[in-house]
């Protein structure tokens, strides 16, 4: 057993060469086991087992750096640095984040989650390590998924101009979560996969060494700048940005990626290291079905099927139903995806109309620009988006989108907790950071029926629009109150007197768990469905305060900059004769763990949102 023998940081080192093979079957094997129990990313970390031994055979870690890319990869990684026994709580509350994590580990030397930021964070270190006079290696390892990101490019730029020693590991295995898409996926497609070209360089490399002073010709042209300088070293793209390329290299075999990194470490500058691995390798259904096996739930080993079977449908399924009929009815809808076309729902829509299906990759920047562009030439478009990924687009939202007034959709998935992805994915920000934008107009569906009725309304709006929902389940309770989606107004569900729910999206299921307690206990409660959060329904502010005596915000958002801040201006502005109560989310980092748990932690679960309401209540009566 060797993996018995790995119990903290550096003790593969002690590992003879003949077993790493036997290693690597058994993190897989450690792997398969501990993930089908808890979930987490499966086919990406099967595929960077070699990788990472031989990382970590070659540098010398704390001391070196590595930084991950996405950071879902790194599940080898803990292992080999002394958070074996973490895997029993992965992603759990309390337990092992499935992302890098400096407070982790000193061996995780910068939080990611987000993707395409490794290059970045690396040559920042890079340029630290060369001011305060350090000599520590810094590797980045960036998939070629995260390699569509625009900020890897910049990060390449100036890694190109800095000329400081650093090393990015480029994991090829010719994925995204999905098929990877574009140019820069065509062209490591090319070095990877051309046989004729391997072979026509072979050839003449024989050929040459064969005739008097060959030896000489064959090095000068790899020395030279000129496009002939192709036939000899693949990867002109980054030598000629000044970037040293090295590869492509097996990522699965040990020897070779061991004489690599090795010749990495001796690069003067910058060195991109291309190696090919092959997502989810070693374990069938993951090979079969890379996708599915990037971000598994719980699953039977033998089959690959999920433990649990979903019952009701959830919102992406109800977003992708809407989304087909959207674009039956309207030739102008097209739809667009920054690299997660099974994520939201999207690939219905991608195989009836091909044409209005636009996947840009990891680019949920360019995503916005191009919608606005599509918006400015006449399209319909409708951008699906994860709440946490949009975060990095504010400034294309407001430029490009806003200021223009151009009728833009924002379909916002995860939106609220998300769980085990923690801090880095959690949605919870987007209610604060787009209604600050002028133009914007924000809308929260109460369950499954309002989500269609409200992309309906979406797409007819003449200006930026954006509806947020939650990830997993679509309410269907309510079903009885559909009433016509009016711009700017709120839905009166249950009106009695003395407290007022004011819940959004998610929190109107809550809310009518809270109104139930709250009538049971003895207390007349009225509950109001926002619909919009911006803008807000004042009229029904204005009617509330009359026959109330407290008005509760509910809402699955930072409390800053959200839904109830909005009431609360409004209500002291026109000094109306009635208490406000926030109900939000604490403005802080909600770290990983099962989303009905964290709704405790963060006190916006029934019971929790109850009691508050009532000891409020007590005071101002
Ligand atoms: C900004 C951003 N958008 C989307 C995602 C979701 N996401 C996580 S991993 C991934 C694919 C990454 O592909 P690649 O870099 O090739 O890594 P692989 O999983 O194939 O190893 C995507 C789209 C993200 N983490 N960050």
């Amino acid at each position: 057993m060797a993996l018995e023998k790995i119990n903290q940081v550096n003790d593969i080192k002690n590992i003879p060469p003949e077993e790493y093979e036997i290693l690597a079957a058994e993190i897989r094997e450690f792997l398969v086991e501990k993930i089908s129990q808890t979930g987490g990313h499966l086919a990406s970390n099967l595929g960077v087992v070699e990788l990472t031994m031989a990382l970590h055979l070659c540098f010398d870690f704390p001391k070196d750096k590595v930084v991950w890319d996405v950071g879902h990869q790194s599940y080898t990684h803990k292992l080999l640095t002394g958070r074996k026994a973490g895997f029993d709580e992965l992603r759990k509350y309390g337990g092992m984040s499935g992302f890098p994590k400096r407070k982790e580990s000193d061996c995780d030397c910068f939080d990611t989650g987000h993707s395409s930021t490794s290059v970045s964070a690396g040559i920042g270190l890079v340029a630290a390590r060369d001011l305060l006079g350090g000599d520590e290696h810094v590797i980045s390892v960036i998939g070629d998924g995260a390699l569509t990101g625009g900020m890897a490019y910049e990060a390449l730029n100036n890694a190109s101009r800095l000329k400081k020693n650093f090393i990015i590991v480029l994991n090829d295995n010719n994925m995204s979560i999905a098929e990877n898409v574009g140019g820069m996926s065509e062209y490591l497609n090319g070095l990877r996969t051309n046989e004729a070209y391997t072979s026509f360089k072979t050839n003449l490399e024989h050929s040459l060494h064969k005739i008097p002073g060959g030896i000489h010709v064959a090095n000068q042209l790899k020395k030279t700048k000129s496009g002939i300088k192709q036939l000899f070293i693949p990867g002109m793209l980054f030598e000629n940005m000044g970037i040293t390329y090295l590869g492509p290299v097996d990522g699965h075999d040990m020897e070779k990626l061991l004489d690599v990194f090795q010749k990495a470490k001796r690069v003067k500058g910058s060195v991109l290291v291309h190696i090919l691995t092959k997502k989810g390798k070693g374990y069938a259904p993951a090979e079969r079905h890379p996708a599915r096996f990037h971000g598994a739930e719980p699953f039977e080993i033998e089959t690959g099927v999920p433990k649990s079977k979903r019952k009701k449908a959830n919102y992406q399924d109800v977003f992708s139903t809407c989304m087909v009929k959207l674009g039956q009815r309207n030739d102008k809808v097209v739809a667009i995806t920054a690299a997660m076309p099974d994520g939201t729902g999207l690939k219905r829509f991608k195989n009836m109309y091909p044409d209005r299906f636009f996947d840009v990759g990891i680019a949920e920047e360019h995503a916005v620009t191009f919608a606005a562009g599509l918006a400015a030439g006449g399209a319909r478009p409708i951008f699906a988006v994860y709440s946490s990924f949009l975060q990095r687009a504010y400034d294309q939202v407001l430029h490009d989108v806003c200021i223009q007034n151009l009728p833009v959709v924002f379909a916002i998935d995860r939106a609220g907790l998300v769980g085990s992805d923690g801090e880095t994915h959690q949605g919870i920000f987007d209610l604060s950071y787009l209604s600050s934008i002028p133009n914007m107009q924000i809308m929260a569906p109460k369950n499954k029926w309002e989500l269609s009725d409200m992309l309906k309304f979406a797409v007819e709006f003449e200006g930026p629009i954006a509806l947020r929902y939650p990830r997993g389940e679509a309410y269907d309770g309510l079903k009885e109150f559909r009433r016509p989606i009016i711009y700017g107004k709120s839905e009166v569900i249950y009106e009695e007197e003395d407290i007022a729910l004011l819940a959004v999206g998610s929190m109107v299921k809550t809310a009518e768990q809270v109104r139930k307690n709250l009538k049971a206990a003895g207390y007349s409660c009225t509950l109001v469905n926002g619909r919009f959060v911006k803008p807000i329904d004042t009229d029904v502010l204005d009617e509330l305060a009359k026959e109330h005596k407290l008005l509760v915000t509910m809402e699955e958002n930072v409390r800053s900059g959200g839904y109830g801040e909005k009431v609360r201006d409004y209500v002291q502005e026109k000094e109306l004769p009635v208490k406000v109560l926030n109900i939000a989310i604490p403005d802080e980092y909600v770290e990983h763990g099962n989303v009905s748990l964290l709704y405790e932690e963060v006190g916006i679960d029934a019971e929790s949102v109850t009691k508050r309401v009532i000891g409020k209540y007590i005071t101002v009566k």
